[in-house]
């Protein structure tokens, strides 16, 4: 069973593409809730609460979890990889969203699609809309630059985005906030339209089509829930250990929704993305 967690709601946008995409493995889902949103809270804070949610999906039997959550990969995960994990529990595997996402970003097949472009020629970039600690870790922009020096990152934080779409917050208060962080992004590049943007928060595909409405047509918005399951395919690939025997292969879909809140807005969002299965 893998495990995949996340600070609320967010993670959700992942893990059904992961059950949809992956159907012969099984996933437990935990959402933070109680500490939701991360955006208030300290980097010692969000890298306590994302050891105890590891801790807690390891118990429940995963021996690898996915952090379905930019702002603990960016803030969290090396360290947890680096020092926790190793001492802890050194046969169980934590893997974050926000180097599939670069390694998308920087990837030859895509790249060469936008230089292909109307564009082709011409400097790239892409711009980033993520939460404050996503943004002030300024893990997206060292990781494109490691890969790609070439691409121009201009990073948009969305400060309150998270939090009101915890809230269930009413769509045109939703669509105002975006409009505005959308405006503040095209301040910053002038007026000119990036190449791509990446929704870097696991919350935002939920009101993708507001930013799409918010961008110049044409931007590629891109999708880190699909480029997740992609890298986890190729993980596992690279480590069969994590691949169980076909004989003793679990049963597909999602075993459970687990909060550390209340039970009711997950088991809401759970019914809307899964139906039945909830
Ligand atoms: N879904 C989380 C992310 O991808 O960053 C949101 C974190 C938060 O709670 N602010």
């Amino acid at each position: 069973m893998i495990g995949v967690f996340d600070s609320g709601h967010g993670g959700l946008t992942v893990l059904r593409a992961l059950a949809d995409q992956m159907p012969d493995r099984r996933f437990v889902y935990l959402g933070d809730h109680a500490n939701a949103p991360y955006g208030n809270r300290t980097p010692e804070e969000i890298y306590r609460y994302t050891v105890a949610g590891v801790e807690r999906l390891f118990g429940l039997g995963c021996p690898l979890v996915i952090l379905a959550c930019n702002t603990a990969s960016a803030q969290a995960l090396r360290r947890l990889q680096q020092t926790w994990l190793p001492a802890a529990y050194p046969d169980r595997r934590v893997l974050g969203v926000l180097v599939p996402m670069v390694e998308a970003i920087t990837g030859v097949p895509w790249m060469a699609d936008v230089a292909a472009g109307s564009r082709a020629g011409e400097p790239r970039t892409v711009a980033i809309f993520a939460t404050h600690h996503t943004v002030s870790s300024g893990a997206y922009p060292t990781e494109i630059a490691k890969r790609a020096p070439e691409v121009r990152v201009v990073q948009q934080a969305c400060p309150d985005l998270v939090r009101l779409i915890e809230a269930d917050a009413p769509i045109d208060t939703i669509r105002a906030a975006i409009e505005d962080y959308a405006g503040r992004l095209m301040a910053q590049l002038d007026g000119v339209p990036p190449d791509a943007v990446v929704l870097g928060c696991t919350h935002y595909p939920l009101v993708a089509d507001l930013f799409a409405q918010a961008l110049p047509p044409g931007v590629e918005i891109l999708d880190q829930p699909n480029l997740t399951v992609s890298s986890l395919r190729a993980y596992l690939e690279r480590h069969p250990e994590y691949e169980l025997p076909s004989r003793a292969r679990e049963q597909g879909g999602v075993e459970a929704f687990h909060t550390t809140g209340p039970a009711e807005p997950i088991t809401r969002l759970a019914s809307r993305f899964f139906g039945g299965e909830a």
